[in-house]
């Protein structure tokens, strides 16, 4: 810096960008990712100086439907760190850096879906579109594609408690305290410039988004956190649901006669919001109003799918909607209820995949069988009722709707604190300044979208007891705001409802938020639907679809509204 004294006073002036002008080649060196470790970030973690990785990437194209497609260079930094006295702990962190030039002061913390801790490369670009550098973590599960369930037991019937509070919450707050500290010293952001934190995930990932709100209210400015897999306890368990439901009347539908009734119902529901564009926007409007005539008695045929590595073939299929299939179908769209007729959960809205009800084709037996939701099974055999030699449950014999519920009460009693991820007391993130932009897909098949709605209820009834429903809903807005998607299924856009709005800039939008205060009233839709309504509103077309509105609907409002009356204690 010194030698800039000597030099001419028109390169003086430019000073700050000359010191700033470092390529991206000049940063991608083990030796200067060294010298930027943030070595004494947390206490109780030593990193590894010696494991630095880094790698120019050129020319890379990311796509993906969370950001808009973008091409870059960038240089690929991985470390390893440990927690000090646990035999055997690594954990590999990796963060992709932006070239200088596009260095907008951001760093991104990216997470996973399924029992998976991160997204590979599919998530990660997010930061680095957004001029931020992105980051992920493995948990200390092994590698980056070793996933949560690999990792969760020491030995069979052990739980590895070190791995799940990772998984729980404590690795993605390590990511983001590295990354946020290494991002300043990589960049020379000076101590009294901000670097700005932000988080984006879906499902589990969104899960993970809360965890960190929840926990540490200053960690994050800005949270996306779409269809998040949170309420564990009841959410896990309740992917069972539609399988003891199949087992408890005996039937078990082909894949085929499942999906016409869902075509029918997206069909015979979508006019009721008031335009027929072939989503279904009010889907409460769909379960109040559905012609069931329409259905019952349709037939459907279905062509033959060859196996595949992951798949058994299955033959083509024909027949007409049975009574039995739709009675079930009255049944998973009710929900589960105890044997004392107590409400244990609630389920998917009309017009979703009936994915928890999926059989599988036996040609030994030329019927359609059983095949046990894994995200619900593995749950089982391995964290509650734990089962020898056996990854997922292969029988749920004897389970019963009162078996779900007592997993259920089970499971939140022993990782609540870990895995639940409803804390609904979010002041400490408010008086922070922080802000969290979550949204659900109307239509999701793997999370209830009820489950979106519940959460953000009871965030409101817990902070604003003392305000009206709409006066509570006006002071989440302040900081929280959900967004339902019509017709968008789970972390997807739907096949089955191709114009249904994607929000592909929801980062952008909690960016803007953060550092511009424009807060977000709607998202920008796309397709047919240019809006997508705030909670507590709900889309209606007028005007013969003519017209589009965010109206405020009482009924539709207490349409995703639960008492879950057989748990004593509360769920939020
Ligand atoms: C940060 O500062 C160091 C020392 O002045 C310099 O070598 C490096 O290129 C700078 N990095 C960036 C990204 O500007
Ligand atoms: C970058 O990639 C695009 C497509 O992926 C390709 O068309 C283009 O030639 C590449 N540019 C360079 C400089 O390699
Ligand atoms: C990033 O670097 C790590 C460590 O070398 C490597 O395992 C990983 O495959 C790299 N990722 C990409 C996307 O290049
Ligand atoms: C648990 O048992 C299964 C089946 O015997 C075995 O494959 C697996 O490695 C065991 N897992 C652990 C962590 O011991
Ligand atoms: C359901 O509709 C989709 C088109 O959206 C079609 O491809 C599929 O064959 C239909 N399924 C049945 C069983 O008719
Ligand atoms: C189911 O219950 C019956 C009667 O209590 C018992 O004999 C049987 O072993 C149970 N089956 C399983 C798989 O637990
Ligand atoms: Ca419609």
């Amino acid at each position: 810096m010194h030698s800039t004294l000597r030099v001419p006073v028109a390169a003086l002036l430019s000073a700050a960008s000359v010191a700033a002008a470092a390529s991206l080649s000049d940063i991608c060196t083990d030796s200067y990712a060294q010298a930027a470790l943030p070595l004494d970030a947390i206490d109780g973690v030593t990193i590894d100086s010696s494991s630095v990785t880094t790698s120019l990437v050129s020319n890379f194209t990311a796509e993906s439907i969370f950001y808009p497609t973008g091409t870059f260079d960038y240089c690929n930094l991985t470390f390893a760190y440990s927690h000090n006295g646990i035999d055997g702990d690594v954990v590999h962190v990796q963060y992709w850096l932006p070239d200088p030039s596009s260095f907008k002061n951001r760093y991104v913390s990216t997470g996973g879906g399924g029992w998976a801790i991160n997204s590979g490369t599919n998530s990660i670009p997010t930061g680095i579109i957004a001029g931020g550098v992105g980051g992920m973590t493995d948990g200390g599960f092994g590698n980056f594609d070793t996933q949560f369930s690999s990792a969760a037991l020491l030995a069979n019937g052990t739980i590895n408690w070190q791995a799940t509070y990772m998984f729980g919450y404590q690795a993605h707050n390590e990511l983001a305290t590295f990354g946020k500290a290494l991002t300043r010293n990589l960049y020379n952001v000076s101590s009294d410039e901000k670097v700005y934190s932000y988080y984006q995930g879906c499902s589990e990932g969104g899960r993970e988004g809360w965890s960190q709100a929840q926990r540490f209210p200053e960690q994050f400015d800005g949270v996306v956190a779409m269809a998040p897999a949170f309420r564990w306890a009841q959410q896990q368990v309740n992917h069972l649901t539609g399988n003891v439901m199949e087992q408890t009347l005996d039937y078990y539908p082909s894949i085929c006669e499942m999906e016409k009734i869902m075509n029918l119902t997206i069909e015979s529901c979508d006019p009721l919001d008031g335009k027929s564009d072939g989503i279904v926007s009010r889907s409460d409007l769909c379960l109040k109003n559905l012609d069931w005539s329409t259905i019952e008695g349709a037939s459907y045929s279905c062509a033959a799918v060859e196996g595949s590595s992951y798949s058994s073939a299955t033959p083509a299929v024909s027949g007409t909607v049975s009574a039995e299939a739709v009675e079930l179908t009255k049944l998973y769209w009710k929900g589960l209820f105890d044997s004392e007729g107590k409400r244990v959960y609630f389920s998917y809205q009309p017009g979703a995949y009936f994915t928890d009800l999926e059989t599988q084709y036996s040609s030994t037996d030329d019927a359609w069988e059983l095949d046990i939701s894994g995200l619900g099974g593995i749950w089982v055999a391995q964290f509650i009722d734990y089962i020898k030699d056996a990854e997922n449950i292969d029988s749920l014999a004897n389970v019963t709707y009162d078996t779900l519920r007592d997993w259920m009460v089970f499971s939140q009693a022993k990782y609540d604190d870990i895995l639940q991820t409803t804390y609904p007391d979010l002041s400490a993130f408010q008086a922070a300044g922080s802000k969290v932009l979550h949204a659900h897909g109307e239509q999701d098949f793997s999370i209830p979208t009820a489950a979106s709605v519940r959460y953000w209820d009871s965030v409101r009834s817990v902070m604003f007891p003392d305000k009206s429903y709409r006066e509570g809903a006006a002071a989440v807005d302040d900081f929280y705001r959900l967004f339902l998607i019509p017709g968008v299924a789970h972390c997807e856009v739907n096949s089955y409802e191709p114009n249904a709005p994607w929000p592909q800039t929801t980062l952008q939008t909690v960016i803007d938020w953060v550092e511009d205060g424009t807060a977000p009233d709607t998202l920008q839709g796309s397709g047919d639907i240019p809006t997508i309504c705030r909670w507590p509103f709900r889309p209606l077309w007028t005007d013969n679809g003519e017209s589009f509105e965010c109206i405020y609907d009482q009924e539709s409002i207490d349409s995703f509204t639960y008492d879950l009356e057989a748990f004593q204690l509360p769920v939020y």
